[in-house]
């Protein structure tokens, strides 16, 4: 495996937003996601955050972690939120009540708040173009009520309500793809980013913010707890989701597509999925159409790519 660079990370900035003393597990790979979300983003920013682990772990009362404004929301709503906190901002500033400035609002949900819960509120956001950013950290459960599956939760893995048993070889559907969904709302900025690649997720969440308009980023984000592995690989299997091809690390901006890493051949999923306890029932032939559905999906996305590129040639 290829070895993880500790020294790149002192490139950049020292500054945190999310302090340390938050209750996260040990070896979160979504906290470390956030961290990095906050020191791309700066100062001038408002969060609405929905209820979920980040929420838990961050604000237990009468503490917080947080160095910038930040509000906790029902489990569906922070998107509308953050929507209507922009909208009460441009108000003030175009009546000339508030400085004009650039101010990062910021909606943040877990996968079970944005892609089942939270989704018609978050359509609803990007939809009428508010200039915000809306940041989904996919743990791909519900993670902190006790791991129950969401629709983001993998094929195959074993939650406490997809759990693997003689009757059932874990989750039975397919992954919901929300960067694709939002994509299809025309929204000027989608990216998927991955903490195990700090620089290309600093860029992108920098990007999302200096977009005007709604910009939405989809978070790796590993968990030692609901995944059932070892918390010191949190950084090593966000690399294996992108060198198998399971996470591919793209942006969507104003439609057009673009790889922002590129893996030659993609290693097989097998890597992926052998250290992780949620997946230690599969079979040999799960294992394979698994395979199979993932290398289809990222030709899918090539093509896409391709397609861009193309149109872009075109226009030259
Ligand atoms: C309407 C409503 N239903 C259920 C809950 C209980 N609840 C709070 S957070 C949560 C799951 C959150 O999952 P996700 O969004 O994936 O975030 P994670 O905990 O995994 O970070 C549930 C079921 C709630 N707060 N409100
Ligand atoms: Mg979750």
């Amino acid at each position: 495996m290829e070895k993880y660079n500790v020294y790149a990370a002192r490139l950049l900035p020292k500054v945190d937003y999310l302090g340390s003393g938050h209750r996260a597990c040990q070896g979160c790979g979504e906290v470390l996601a956030m961290r990095l979300v906050h020191k791309a983003l700066g100062k001038n920013t408002i969060v609405a955050s929905a209820t979920g682990c980040m929420e838990i772990i961050s604000s237990p009362y009468p503490e917080s972690a947080w160095k910038v404004p930040w509000i906790h929301v029902a489990f569906e709503n922070s998107a509308a939120v953050a929507s209507g906190i922009e909208a009460g901002y441009k108000a003030l500033m175009r009546k000339g009540k508030y400085p004009k400035r650039k101010i990062n609002f910021v909606g943040y949900g877990g996968d079970g708040a944005t892609a089942d819960i939270g989704l018609q509120w978050l359509s609803g956001a990007m939809e009428r173009g508010h200039d915000m950013v809306y940041v989904c950290y996919d743990n791909e459960a519900y993670m902190n009520t006790g791991i129950q599956r969401s629709s983001a939760t993998p094929l195959g893995a074993s939650t406490t309500t997809s759990p693997a048993g003689k009757a059932s070889t874990g989750q039975q559907t397919w992954k919901k793809n929300m960067p694709e969904i939002i994509a299809a709302h025309n929204v000027p900025y989608v990216a998927t980013v991955n903490p195990s690649y700090p620089f290309d997720m600093f860029q992108k969440v920098q990007k999302a913010a200096a977009t005007p308009g709604p910009a939405y980023v989809h978070v790796y984000s590993s968990c030692p707890t609901g995944w059932r592995m070892r918390p010191e690989l949190a950084v090593q299997i966000g690399r294996l989701a992108t060198e198998t091809g399971i996470f591919p690390l793209y942006e969507v901006e104003n439609g057009v597509y673009r790889m922002t890493h590129e893996e030659g051949d993609l290693r097989p999923v097998r890597d992926y999925l052998k250290p992780q306890g949620r997946f230690r029932h599969l079979t040999d032939d799960l294992i394979d159409s698994i395979q199979a559905r993932i290398r289809q999906d990222y030709r899918k996305l090539q093509l896409k790519v391709r397609m861009s590129q193309e149109e872009r040639d075109g226009d030259e």
